[in-house]
This record gives C-alpha cells, sequence and structure tokens, in this order.
C-alpha cells in the first residue's frame, strides 16, 4: 500500500505510521500475543466495510443495505465453525475482554462464581483480577500451578476448591502459561460440580486452529472465547464460539446486551483471516511457531536461564530473570528495546514484586516465525538475548547488538511490506 492519500491529507498521522512499518521490518518482535498479518487481511481492516452499520446479525438486521454484510459475516461464522470444530460463531465481539465479559453475562447472574487461574499462575486480568469492574459483579476463585518447574496445574486443589465453593463456570485458559491444557480433567470436574465450562483460547488460537494443540470441543466444554489477532494472525478483534444449546444467550449477550453496530470492516478481516488459517500451510506455520519456541527453550537452559514450567509446548516462554541474570523484567525489557527486541515484563508465578516491576519477562514466537525464522534462527535470538542479560547497561553492547539485529531481520520479510 502506499498511503498516498494519507500523506497528502494528514501528514502527521503518515509520519507516524512510516515510523511504526519501518519499527515492525527492523526489529525483532517477540511479543508472544502479537504477529503480522497479510496483505489481504490490511486490504479488509481498510475497506469500505467501515462505513456500514450492521446491528444485528445476518438475515436479521435493525438497517437496510445489508446484503454484502451478510455475506460477510455469513463466510466468517461458516469458516469460524469450521476451524474450531464449533456449533456456533459469533465474530462480532470488538475484542478478547469484551467477548469474556460477554460470556459471563449471558451465562451468570451477578454474585456468580467463577472459577479461573491465578493471573500470576499465567491467568489474564479478565479472569477476575481485583483491578476488573467484573470482579465486582462476580465471584472469582482461583487455582495455579502445583509445581511451577513443571506446569502441571494442582488438579486436586481445582477439584477441592470447585466441590466447596460450587463454580457455576469453571475457565481455563491464560495468557502467559506455556503448557498445554488437560481439558478432559477441567470438564469432569466441572461435570462433578455442575459448572459450565469455558476456554479463553487467545494465545493458542492458531496453534489450535493449525493442528498443534488440542481442541478444547473435541472434550465436550460449552464455550470458547478468543481474540483473532495473536497466533491466529488476524485482525485486533475477538469472538466466541459454542454449542447450540447456548448460542441464543451468547449472540444476545453481544447484541444488544454489550455492543452496538459490528466492525464490519473487521469482521470482513476476520472472514479472510479464518480463510487463510483453513489452508494446509497454516498447519505448517503453527507447527514452525511450536518448535522455535521449543528451540529458544532448549537454547536458554543450556546457558543455565530460568524458564517458569521448565520449557514450552506452545508459542510462548516466561523467564525468571532475576534467577537467570539477577536483573528484573524491566531492566531486561528495556536494554532489549535498545537492540531492536520487543518483549513485555512479565510477572512470574507467586511474584514477590510488582506488576510495573516484575521478576520476568514473557516472550514468544508467532511473529518472527511469520517472517520466516526457522530453528537455526533461534540460537542467534537467544544468544542475544543472554548477552543482553549479562550486561543490561553496556552501551557499546548494545549500541553493536542493536546494528546485528536490524541487519538479520533485513533477511526476513514483513508480509504485507516486503
Ligand atoms: N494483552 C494481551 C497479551 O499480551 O496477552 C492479553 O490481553
Amino acid at each position: 500500500m502506499t498511503y498516498e492519500h494519507l500523506k497528502q491529507t494528514d501528514p502527521d498521522v503518515y509520519l507516524a505510521l512510516m515510523g511504526e512499518q519501518k519499527r515492525q521490518k527492523e526489529g525483532m518482535e517477540l511479543i508472544a500475543s502479537e504477529n503480522y498479518v497479510s496483505a489481504a487481511v490490511i486490504e479488509a481492516l481498510g475497506s469500505e466495510f467501515t462505513n456500514k452499520y450492521s446491528e444485528g446479525y445476518p438475515g436479521k438486521r435493525y438497517y437496510g443495505g445489508q446484503e454484502y454484510t451478510d455475506i460477510i459475516e455469513s463466510l466468517a461464522i461458516e469458516r469460524a465453525k469450521k476451524l474450531f470444530h464449533a456449533d456456533h460463531a459469533n465474530v462480532q465481539p470488538l475484542s478478547g475482554a469484551p467477548a469474556n465479559v460477554a460470556v459471563y453475562s449471558a451465562l451468570l447472574e451477578p454474585g456468580d462464581t467463577i472459577l479461573g487461574m491465578d493471573l500470576s499462575h499465567g491467568g489474564h486480568l479478565t479472569h477476575g483480577h481485583p483491578v476488573t469492574y467484573m470482579a465486582h459483579i462476580y465471584r472469582f476463585v482461583r487455582y495455579k500451578m502445583k509445581n511451577v518447574d513443571t506446569g502441571e496445574i494442582d488438579f486436586d486443589e481445582l477439584r477441592q476448591v470447585a466441590l466447596k465453593e460450587k463454580p457455576k463456570l469453571i475457565l481455563a485458559g491464560f495468557s502467559a502459561y506455556p503448557r498445554d491444557l488437560d481439558y478432559a480433567k477441567f470438564k469432569a470436574i466441572a461435570d462433578e460440580v455442575g459448572a459450565l465450562t469455558m476456554m479463553d483460547m487467545a494465545h493458542i488460537a492458531g496453534l489450535i486452529a493449525g493442528k498443534q494443540l488440542k481442541n478444547p470441543f473435541d472434550f465436550g466444554f460449552d464455550v470458547v472465547t478468543s481474540t483473532t489477532h495473536k497466533s491466529l494472525r488476524g485482525p485486533r478483534g475477538g469472538m466466541i464460539l459454542c454449542t447450540e444449546a447456548l448460542k441464543p444467550k451468547i449472540d444476545k449477550a453481544i447484541f444488544p446486551g454489550l455492543q452496538g453496530g459490528p466492525h464490519m470492516n473487521n469482521i470482513a478481516a476476520k472472514a479472510v483471516t479464518f480463510k487463510e488459517a483453513l489452508e494446509p500451510e497454516f498447519e505448517v506455520y503453527a507447527a514452525q511457531v511450536i518448535k522455535n519456541a521449543k528451540k529458544l527453550a532448549d537454547e536458554f537452559l543450556k546457558a543455565g536461564c530460568r524458564l517458569i514450567t521448565g520449557g514450552t509446548d506452545n508459542h510462548l516462554l516466561m523467564m525468571d530473570t532475576m534467577t537467570s541474570f539477577n536483573q528484573t523484567g524491566q531492566v531486561i525489557e528495556t536494554a532489549l528495546d535498545h537492540i531492536g527486541i520487543t518483549l513485555n515484563k512479565n510477572m512470574i508465578a507467586d511474584d514477590p514484586r510488582s506488576p510495573m516491576d516484575p521478576s520476568g519477562i514473557r516472550l514468544g514466537t508467532p511473529a518472527i516465525t511469520t517472517r520466516g525464522m526457522k530453528e537455526e534462527d533461534m540460537v542467534r535470538v537467544a544468544d542475544w538475548m543472554v548477552q543482553v542479560g549479562k550486561d543490561p547497561l553496556n552501551e557499546t553492547l548494545l549500541k553493536k547488538l542493536k546494528e546485528e539485529v536490524t541487519q538479520f531481520c533485513s533477511q526476513f520479510p514483513v508480509p504485507s511490506l516486503g
């Protein structure tokens, strides 16, 4: 795209965009929740579908002129259902957090109990952290890992808490947990206490779509939420997948319950994303994401670093930087920013430090895998990170590594930029 009109109309926004494009091309993106979309997704996202109001659902709208919006929303729904073996898909959620809120409001009454994973053990803010508004509406109780060095979830504790607290909903899913989940165990406990099952697969949607990780619907889960912009490699947005029985409640909770007009340009881009993810090449991509993450883990362990859960089964790694380098996550994040490697500081399990100054970092491989990096490239990535970890304030070193990273990244095209 040339952005000629943008350049003429608003040079300030144009210049910022040019800067961001350069940053994305020259730098190495290791934020576990980010990715690079295809040019086709960007075209759909930037299309005239943004002009349209479409409250309602295909065939049942409140405004006229829906012959083409109905086509794209129906396409997105059918493709999402096929991709994730779901009875029903609602593709209107604006992102992952509103999707989760919609599920709670669809299936629960205020004051009901939800059992979800502790934030510092990998859960997500929207799974009931006290700072969220939802924590004032529902009663959240938590489970944790039994063994932080293996990632094993404490299903005995989970069962005991479930028997005692009688949750209406048992929530699996995470934003900072590097292992796959035992959905059958979640489901068995939920059945025992009469709870519904929900999986927030935002981080691993692409790995499930690419048939590399287990699909919660194959274990009888009731509802699955996701973002579309992480490993699934689509536009920023959300979706809810559910059983036929829950369809009326979920659809009503999104519209008119919580949202107004769906963002149809976004839904067009979601449809394109799902088409891309149904192609056989996407399975190859998803497999490579995991191979790259495992290789990075091996390299870090060889260098004596401490990884939470001892490694990874998915796309992400959690490193305890205090134990690995005697440095906080913030120091490492800042130093890596200086050499063009982007990731985020992160709390580790039972972290004694604070969220703005935690003991670790989180990183992942979806974005660099999209650019075509393979296992041999992970050796260099890990080496740069370990060099920085050992000497994060050495400006001469950081300057030298920045040049190396920039030169290295120039060999791997960004899909929409070349
Ligand atoms: N911010 C997302 C992530 O990075 O995991 C989750 O909301």
